[in-house]
């Protein structure tokens, strides 16, 4: 079973006012967001469970299909063979073979990160995924409302201190980024989905760790003028959603693992730090694991493109 968390009807604020390092994300306004009950995934979906979702349908990501997928550059050994690497984002690989099962490359496997959150899936995927299991991605609003843990306008899901009586609450990059990783916080890379302490409402590495895709299309301001009431984004766009930050996340560079930080991606794109939990109405029962159920979904072809500048 996929374990849920309910979450009651109710308003939160979503946003924030603070005047952020990246203006055209639209963190703000802080705005008064209304949301019928839901149920969202306690953690990312793993690598465990993302096996068998493929052992059942056979399914074959993006990553699979295009052949190759960003993996951060720390990850490859020394005598790895030459890769493009992203022109503003250098420490992005393009590697070969780096898929789901093989998250650090060719030469690792999901096997040894059994319960860490599965990885390179792009949101067509994650949506495939949520199919199967009869669930759907959390809205932006509802994935914020559930991050927050109940607290009001606090930077971070467990408050506004970073590490309250120095204990460590995140994964996110600990030292010199992007070339040098002390790991204090446990963790190079991914942490096990279930990590740290979890927040208010039972949620799990909400903050760092894996980003997480949304089912909204992303717009900077969209949000300015649209319904308060089970907002669910743009009706159209080119990028989707993606929300908490991830182990590269760092201070002097991308501090989008606050709460209130979002970002996005185009919907086939994926990346070694980017996962998803799911998200399912209220009179939904958790989704079983294993039902045999057909996967389908229609894709937009789209160019799968770089990561844009300023993202970690
Ligand atoms: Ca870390
Ligand atoms: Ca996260
Ligand atoms: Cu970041």
């Amino acid at each position: 079973m996929l374990d849920l968390v309910d979450i009651a009807s109710g308003e939160f604020t979503m946003g924030t006012n603070e005047p952020g390092r990246w203006p055209s994300d639209g963190e703000g306004p802080a705005r008064r967001v209304h949301l019928d009950a839901y149920r969202i995934g306690r953690t990312a979906v793993t690598n465990t469970e993302f096996a068998v979702f493929v052992d059942d349908t056979g399914y074959v990501t993006d990553a699979e299909r295009f052949g190759w997928s960003f993996v951060f550059h720390l990850f490859l050994p020394d005598d790895f063979p030459d890769t493009r690497a992203v022109a503003a984002t250098p420490w992005w690989r393009q590697v070969h073979g780096a898929t789901w099962d093989h998250p650090n490359g060719p030469h690792t496997d999901a096997d040894d990160l059994a319960d860490h959150p599965v990885v390179h899936v792009s949101w067509h995927d994650a949506i495939a995924f949520c199919s199967w299991a009869g669930a759907r991605l959390p809205t932006e609003a509802e994935w914020e409302c559930a991050a927050r843990g109940g607290l009001d306008q606090r930077r971070y899901p467990w408050g506004d201190d970073f590490a309250p009586d120095g204990t460590t609450m995140c994964n996110i990059f600990e030292g010199d980024f992007p070339d040098h990783n002390t790991g204090a916080d446990g963790y190079i890379g991914t942490a096990r989905a279930d990590a740290y302490a979890p927040n208010g409402h039972g949620l799990h590495n909400t903050a760092g760790n894996v980003w997480e895709w949304c089912h909204d299309w992303f717009h900077p301001d969209f949000h300015r003028t649209e319904t308060r009431t089970n907002p669910t984004g743009p009706p159209t766009g080119r990028n989707r959603i993606m929300r908490g930050g991830s182990y590269l996340c760092h201070d002097s560079y991308c501090d989008r693992y606050r709460v209130a930080a979002r970002t996005s991606n185009e919907p086939d794109a994926s990346s070694g730090n980017l996962g998803f939990r799911i998200a399912a109405l209220l009179d939904t029962p958790p989704p079983p694991l294993q039902n045999g159920q057909q996967c389908s979904t229609t894709r937009q072809e789209g160019v799968r493109s770089n990561i844009s500048e300023g993202r970690a």
